[in-house]
């Protein structure tokens, strides 16, 4: 592997060719890959970064040697398309070895084993969501072949990474991730991801039912979208791309994900990476998860929890979840480290001011804007967008169809030019209509005089732990803690 002295020597991409005999130069140094990463406000393939990277060759044969016969959970799912997302909670289960899951997905008329219920021209199998530190237990050596140190977070590798292992038609419903942003690492077969920016939360229907800690999910099914129901998903600006072996996708902050396995057997490898953002976000998280299970708990003490993702062990008590609160907000305040300054900032606010653009107390309470800004200020957009080319590949707006990774570079440049300025717009209009977009989202759910007069625990959570409500909630909070 070549040493980040090495790496730090000049070369274009073109020269990743050979330096020293055998040994490739990757197109970017850890410094570099990393300035990007918290620079970078639009998702974007890395090229060029893995091949030296011993997970490379995790095909689902290589990994059912190393976990020798371990039973693995298996989320199934009907490969029909309906226009309402497969939640986990719609899921079947299944626990098998990934054996018995290549016997089941390579020959199809096998009628034994755990699968046999389970029609493979009809359903599709995920191992989804594994965190190596469970999957691999007394196995660990097997972490230090991931290396994210390459992207510039030293130490980091398997213990921080979780593995996805999907059959054809295997598929994550449209999410966003609250915590961090994410760096994934496409090992075998192909995944076609639909993003869409944070900018379009109002287009993309959040709720927060099915519950899960740091997952907010989208009521469309995106890829067979009920725009009756949902119109206002048509001004969605989603993005398209397809992830193949070998190559990293970037994902910033924020950014929703609809995520597809379009080949026979898929394995992915992903790290989500912490921002400081994260700190308010948690504090969001626990009033969702406080409101959440209060309500939830108190409509129906005895109900079989089905509003509660698989991935929740268990409906926490009110008692936790305010500890869980408090944690959250002293967290916070720590961070901050400068009481006094944030107790300036929130005087200054004025209630109205979530959305706005400036740097005050929401370098730390505006995330999506203020990261890349406020606490990296290293790399310009523009500086950024001259590193795209082969080995940074930027994801764009799917209207443009027919682009293809690796194709002309300044084109890259020139679209993302476009979009920059596309967002930006987008970003003073939301800036100006904040709350009436929330307002909006509400009226058009209770049409006067129609038959769905009735509000449920269900229609009430959504508007009250709505994440434009909650961070609304969490900054004043916060503000009011620090009077
Ligand atoms: O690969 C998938 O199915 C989903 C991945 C995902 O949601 C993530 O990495 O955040």
């Amino acid at each position: 592997m070549a040493t980040d002295d090495e790496r730090s020597a000049p070369g274009t991409p073109a020269q990743i060719a050979v330096r020293a005999e055998g040994e490739h130069v990757k197109p970017f140094t850890p410094e570099k890959a990393k300035e990007i990463i918290m620079s970078l406000q639009q998702p974007a393939i890395f090229c060029n970064m893995v091949s030296d990277w011993p997970a490379q060759h995790w095909t689902v044969e290589h990994l059912s040697g190393v976990l020798q016969g371990k039973q693995i959970r298996f989320r199934m799912g009907l490969r029909s398309t309906d226009t309402v997302p497969q939640f986990e909670t719609a899921c079947s289960y299944v626990d098998a070895t990934l054996e018995e899951f290549l016997t089941w997905n390579c020959d199809q008329s096998s009628v034994s084993g755990p699968f046999k219920d389970y029609d493979h021209s009809k359903f599709w199998a995920y191992a989804d969501y594994k965190y190596f530190v469970s999957l691999f237990e007394d196995k660990t050596d097997v972490f230090q072949e991931v290396m994210w140190a390459d992207f510039g977070f030293p130490g980091r590798n398997g213990q921080e990474s979780t593995l996805w292992i999907g059959s054809l038609g295997a598929h994550t419903p449209c999410h966003l991730d609250s915590y961090g942003c994410n760096l994934v690492f496409q090992v075998q077969g192909r995944k076609r991801w639909h993003l869409f920016p944070p900018e379009d939360m109002p287009f993309l229907y959040p709720t927060r039912i099915p519950y899960e800690e740091s997952s907010v999910f989208s009521k469309i099914n995106v890829v067979n979208p009920d725009l009756e129901r949902f119109p206002r998903f048509q001004k969605a600006r989603r993005h398209t791309v397809t992830l193949s072996p070998g190559q990293v996708l970037f994902v910033p902050r924020h950014w929703w994900h609809y995520v597809e396995s379009i080949d026979p057997v898929t394995v992915s490898i992903n790290s989500w990476i912490e921002l400081e953002e994260d700190h308010l976000a948690r504090v969001e998280e626990a009033i969702t998860r406080m409101l959440v299970c209060a309500l939830k708990t108190a409509e129906d003490p005895h109900h079989p929890r089905g509003w509660l993702n698989p991935t929740e062990v268990e409906e926490t008590s009110h008692e936790v979840n305010c500890g869980y609160l408090n944690d959250a907000v002293c967290a916070f305040f720590d961070r901050c480290g400068k009481a006094k300054e944030v107790e300036k900032q929130a005087l200054r606010a004025d209630g109205e001011n979530w959305r706005k653009e400036e740097p005050s107390v929401q370098e730390h309470t505006e995330g999506e804007q203020a990261h890349g800004q406020s606490f990296t200020g290293r790399t310009g957009k523009q500086e950024v967008a001259s590193l795209f080319g082969p080995d940074l590949v930027p994801v764009t707006p799917a209207l443009e169809k027919g682009r293809t990774l690796g194709s002309d570079s300044k084109e890259c440049v020139d679209r993302d030019k476009e979009h920059s300025a596309e967002l930006s717009c987008a970003r003073r209009q939301q800036a100006s209509t904040g709350t009436s977009v929330v307002a909006e989202q509400v009226n058009s759910r209770c049409p006067v005089a129609t038959s769905r007069t009735f509000v449920s625990t269900d229609d009430l959570l959504d508007c009250l732990v709505n994440p434009q409500v909650t961070r609304m909630v969490a900054q004043l909070l916060i503000q009011g803690k620090s009077l």
